[in-house]
């Protein structure tokens, strides 16, 4: 069971299966203003001889494993970036050293999702001023060109940890240039497995299990570009520095072609029974400094956070509809918080992935993860067609695979019966 589980979850990030007609993604565009010299301040933090914002030449913006960067043309910049992700803004000197990053509604990135004109909406930031390593804006986008629902601002302030530690993650090896630049970053991000309870038929209501009952298993995921890691060697987690774990094991260790890679790491050590034994611990990684280490090369420090995410976790319920002979057409879709509040998809996914199971093994899987061509916004998560119709005799389970708005997993189990 294990060692099919451990294949099932990998094979999640290879396969393609063009089930879904994506449209061409949609670009927001961000503009601002930087103060003239004389009227910037230095960030609060920062020491004597430190950067100011007029110091900043570049903005780069980044959102999952990618980025674009603009300069800044007499005070002024426009950059644009696609719409459906979390999207940081970090300010650059001329040689690429960071000066702070864009902080809004009490976020550390810019969501750019719930957007008033769609792919179409462009956000003027107007004038910006630096708080330590904040970069705030005269004109506030959420609540503006940005609409959320409360739930989903306040998940997002939670499972958007990752975008806190920027500043200090974004030149992990120390060479003065944002690691993303050459290619050299490491994201670090949270995985969660969970078992939510059972799929709905045409027959029967879904279940979502009751918060107490289902199981969450944890795990962290390091994705890095392909000159972190060149020699494709052993990739290890250790840490956090300020309670170090005795063992962490990567459960999974990927070079992509083109040398990208994808790694995962649970804490070893663990006694566990359930579905994910293997891929995941029953608690969550300690926040704190760990260092990556691939071969022989110097480690890496990065910074981990993330916040009590539980009841935060949008949980895609699916119910399974079929045809006259029992073939599965679509599914349909609800999505809930573990509390069964509804929560909007659309403003806290970017994919979303089945995999069909029998007793026997794996019957197909619809859709790919950490596939960013498509345009979220487009995409009705709600209702997914399944065309041609397949087949599903002897189901057992059914699992959900998405990635949220700031690149955490999530893999949601839903059987066909009690246990
Ligand atoms: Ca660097």
């Amino acid at each position: 069971m294990k060692k099919y589980l451990l294949l099932f979850i990998a094979v999640f990030l290879l396969i393609h299966c063009g089930v879904f007609e994506f449209l061409t993604r949609q670009y927001v565009t961000i503009s601002g203003r930087i103060p003239p010299p004389y009227l910037d301040k230095r960030g609060a933090a920062s020491p004597g001889d430190a950067l100011t914002l007029s110091d900043a030449q570049k903005v780069l913006a980044f959102y999952g494993n990618h980025y674009s960067l603009s300069e800044i043309r007499n005070g002024s910049f426009s950059i644009g970036t696609p719409a459906g992700w979390a999207t940081a803004l970090a300010f650059l000197d001329s040689g690429n050293a960071f000066i702070g990053n864009l902080f809004c509604g009490g976020l550390n990135m810019l969501p750019l999702v719930g957007l008033i004109d769609g792919g179409q909406t462009a956000i003027d930031l107007s004038n910006l001023t630096l708080d330590g390593c904040s970069v705030i804006p005269e004109h506030d986008p959420l609540g503006n060109e940005i609409i959320l629902d409360d739930e989903v601002l306040e998940c997002l302030r939670i499972t958007g940890a990752y975008f806190a530690s920027l500043a200090a993650n974004i030149d992990s090896d120390g060479d003065g240039i944002p690691d993303i630049l050459n290619e050299k970053q490491v994201i670090l991000t949270s995985r969660f497995v969970l078992e939510g309870g059972l799929y709905g038929t045409d027959t029967s209501d879904a279940v979502l299990y009751d918060s107490s009952r289902y199981r969450l298993g944890y795990s962290l995921r390091a994705e890095g570009g392909r000159n972190v890691a060149p020699d494709q060697g052993d990739i290890r987690l250790s840490g956090p520095q300020e309670d170090p774990y005795a063992q962490i094991d990567v459960w999974q260790q990927l070079y992509l072609a083109g040398g990208d890679f994808i790694a995962s790491f649970k804490v070893g050590g663990y006694e566990d029974s359930s579905l994910s034994e293997g891929i995941s611990s029953p608690y969550p990684f300690r926040f704190g400094t760990y260092t990556l280490t691939v071969g022989n090369l110097p480690g890496r420090t990065l910074y981990y956070s993330n916040m009590g995410v539980e009841p935060y976790l949008a949980l895609a319920v699916p119910t399974l509809r079929t045809d006259a002979d029992g073939k599965l057409t679509s599914i349909g879709l609800e999505y809930r918080l573990p509390d069964g509040t509804p929560v909007d998809p659309v403003q806290l996914l970017t994919d979303i992935t089945f995999q069909f199971d029998s007793h026997e093994g794996r019957l197909f899987q619809l859709g790919e993860l950490y596939d960013l061509t498509d345009a979220p916004s487009e995409v009705d998560f709600s209702e997914i067609s399944v065309r041609p119709s397949r087949n599903i005799d002897g189901l057992c389970r059914v699992t959900v695979g998405y990635i949220d708005l700031v690149g955490n997993e999530y893999n949601v189990i839903w059987f066909d019966r009690e246990p």
